[in-house]
């Protein structure tokens, strides 16, 4: 009898530890599906993330590792732009381009091509020329040799970027001095004619901004009139813990859905950092190199407290619980950035400080506000 219930009791332990293992085993397997960004999100928008020069080059296989497990797009944060491809009239330098476009087609990833016809990191030579044939000549062969070459493997241009003010004039350029106020519009019809194909972006900060929001909006109903082909507008999304507020956000979304484009957030990141412009003013060209060292606006070079990780991982989930909401007006939303320690937030408005503004932090580790986004209920889970 005594054997008999030994026999029942070990019968029953090993029953449940059996049971134990395989349904731990169902579990990690059904945890695996929805462990990654891109899959949680995938019925709703790319997810995205722009990667520095040593990802693509190999040397920061950690971030890579991410990159690849995480996200389904990329954008090169630095590598495509006028200054380092064609440094020099006609010379262009294909190395980490190469590099990075074949990271994207390995992968299976919405690949970004940023950005064919920006005023900043332009090449030194096109901020000299004064004239519109020279200038024209240069932008269309820029525009012909990048998107030929990388036709069939990026699958969209941020053809303009940056072009309007913030009270919606038009930035005075070296492009809109030498070509004109149609220059916008010219040059995506030239794009356009390079390859049909591909997604065509214009690509700008502060659209949460209404006059600035409005001239875009004017641009692409134009665009529309005239029959010019534009796919998208893409929202940078550089933003800090309280603004733009969620009512803003939505409103950026439901205005450019009006005009019948896609919406990508294409540059987001939230900083956690003391904001100077909120301390002396909104003018944008103010030099901060007098808070540089302030340890008032660096307040956390020694780790994020508890409380800010809250915050910042409750407004990722706001956010993110909007782009949900308005998933059939989104195409992708992409992260500046893989980790926090490379951040650009680091060195700006103000060099040398700590900023935390990414979901993954210095040492590669998820945070809060990763899981958190994880944790948000989509229309597969
Ligand atoms: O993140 C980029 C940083 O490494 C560069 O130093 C900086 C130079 O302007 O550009 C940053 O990326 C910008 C992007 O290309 C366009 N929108 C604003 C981004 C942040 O400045």
């Amino acid at each position: 009898m005594i054997k008999k219930l030994n026999d029942v009791v070990f019968l029953f332990l090993f029953c449940g530890i059996v049971c134990l293992i395989g349904c731990n085993n169902i579990l990690s397997e059904n945890s695996n599906e929805t462990r990654s960004l891109s899959n949680h999100f995938k019925n709703h928008f790319h997810i995205g993330a722009a990667i520095n020069e040593n990802t693509i080059l190999g040397n920061d296989n950690k971030s890579k590792e991410i990159v690849v497990s995480e996200f389904n797009s990329i954008t090169p944060e630095n590598s495509l732009k006028w200054m380092f491809i064609q440094p020099l009239p006609g010379k262009f330098d294909f190395k980490v381009s190469d590099k990075y476009v074949n990271i994207g087609s390995k992968n299976g990833m919405y690949t970004v091509g940023h950005a064919l016809i920006w005023h900043s990191q332009l090449a030194e030579f096109m901020q000299n020329i004064d004239n519109k044939d020279e200038t024209l000549f240069h932008v269309k062969n820029h525009i012909n040799t990048l998107m030929n070459r990388y036709k069939g493997k990026i699958d969209a241009w941020d053809v303009v970027n940056e072009a309007f003010e913030e009270d919606g004039s038009f930035r005075e350029s070296v492009f809109y001095k030498n070509l004109g106020k149609n220059y916008i519009e010219d040059v995506f019809v030239l794009a356009a004619k390079v390859d049909p194909e591909v997604d065509l972006i214009y690509n700008d900060y502060n659209l949460y901004k209404s006059e600035k929001r409005l001239a875009v909006i004017n641009m692409v109903n134009k665009f529309k009139a005239n029959g010019t082909k534009i796919d998208g507008v893409g929202v940078q999304a550089h933003w800090d813990l309280n603004t733009p507020s969620i009512n803003e956000i939505e409103n950026i979304i439901l205005d450019f859905h009006e005009t019948g484009i896609l919406v990508s957030f294409t540059e987001l990141d939230i900083s956690v950092l003391p904001n100077p412009w909120e301390m002396i003013g909104a003018e944008v060209n103010q030099n901060f190199s007098k808070f540089e060292g302030d340890p008032k606006m660096n307040p956390y070079p020694n780790g994020l407290p508890n409380n800010i990780q809250d915050k910042l991982a409750k407004r990722y989930e706001d956010i993110f619980k909007l782009f949900l909401k308005h998933s059939d007006k989104i195409n992708r939303v992409t992260f500046w950035g893989v980790i926090d320690k490379y951040s650009w937030l680091n060195d700006w408005p103000i060099k040398g400080r700590t900023n935390y503004p990414l979901l993954f932090d210095k040492d590669y580790k998820s945070k809060k506000a990763y899981y958190k986004l994880l944790e948000l209920k989509t229309n597969q889970n």
